[in-house]
């Protein structure tokens, strides 16, 4: 299980799944929705990103949920849960969720250290840098890079 917001999904994001579809035999990737975060993208539109750009792993399953990560993991009979580590500052959260998540069910989170092409990058800052303009095209997918650029447009 890889979950996140991904609002929008990143390469960063990518380099996870794609080591993660590497070392298990299926991968599930899903969007948390939670309501109280304001998102640029609806669900269905991140879910459509992400089957763009993982249809080349053919382990790869996106999918949506909402409420508790690990009811679906449970529900799903998923036993780990997948984590990208930047940095120092992630890890306090991280390991207090993987502690949260293994007490609430058993079930285990294993952390994978970021590629660090990639250790900087966040959806949120790269939607503040295209907002103004910055180069986001080493960041994002060509596909996803685009509707970024088209959403931010519309909204001005
Ligand atoms: N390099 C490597 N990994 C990265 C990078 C990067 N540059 N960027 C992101 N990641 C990885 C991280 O592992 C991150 O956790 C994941 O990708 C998703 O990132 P985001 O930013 O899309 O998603 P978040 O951080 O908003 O996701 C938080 C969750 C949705 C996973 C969390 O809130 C959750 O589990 N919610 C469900 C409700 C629940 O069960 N709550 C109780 C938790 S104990």
């Amino acid at each position: 299980m890889c979950p996140g917001s991904y609002d929008p999904v990143t390469n960063g994001h990518l380099d996870i799944i794609e080591r993660a579809s590497k070392l298990f035999d299926e991968v599930v990737v899903a969007v948390l929705i939670n309501k109280n975060k304001k998102s640029l993208f609806s669900v269905e539109e991140r879910l459509e990103m992400l089957r763009e750009v993982t249809a080349q792993w053919p382990n790869v399953r996106i999918d949506a949920w909402h409420g508790l990560l690990v009811d679906y993991c449970k529900a799903h009979d998923i036993g780990a849960i997948v984590k990208g580590l930047r940095a120092v500052s992630d890890f306090d959260y991280e390991l207090q969720m993987a502690q949260m998540n293994q007490q609430l069910s058993g079930v285990e989170t294993m952390f994978m250290s970021t590629n660090p092409l990639y250790s900087f990058l966040a959806s949120s800052l790269v939607k503040e840098v295209a907002t103004y303009g910055g180069d986001v095209s080493n960041l994002l997918p060509p596909t996803i890079e685009r509707r970024l650029l088209d959403r931010l447009a519309e909204q001005n």
